[in-house]
């Protein structure tokens, strides 16, 4: 039986020369945390916001939320989706608590 090869011989009739499909893998996407400016809150309690929130050190968090009050919009830092949302979920609830118009959002980085 001549088309008949061993396992390895990759020119039997019954071989087919497939490429494997590449592993469709990719990195989960990341998300900025960002603080926006307004003239209401305290910085005092920016500031301790994101002490609580985001870990900072005060001199951090004073420096974090020096930006935002200059620039109009800071990062606090970089995460996955579901901790970035839940980081600004609980920005906006304590904001509210104590109603000041602070406003937080995520934008993909
Ligand atoms: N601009 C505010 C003030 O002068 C301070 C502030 C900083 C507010 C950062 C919001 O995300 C903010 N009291």
């Amino acid at each position: 039986m001549s088309e008949r090869h061993d396992d390895n011989d990759r020119t039997s009739q019954y071989d087919l020369a497939v490429e494997e499909a590449r592993p469709k893998v990719k990195q989960p996407p990341l998300y900025r945390v960002v603080l926006i400016n307004d003239d209401y809150t305290p910085m005092e309690f920016v500031v301790d916001i994101l002490e609580s929130v985001f870990g900072m050190e005060r001199t951090r968090a004073t420096q974090v939320m020096l930006e935002v009050h200059t620039k109009g919009k800071g990062v606090c830092g970089v995460y996955n989706f579901e901790i970035a949302e839940t980081k600004v979920a609980q920005v906006m609830g304590i904001a509210q608590q104590h109603q000041h118009p602070l406003l937080c959002t995520m934008e993909e980085s």
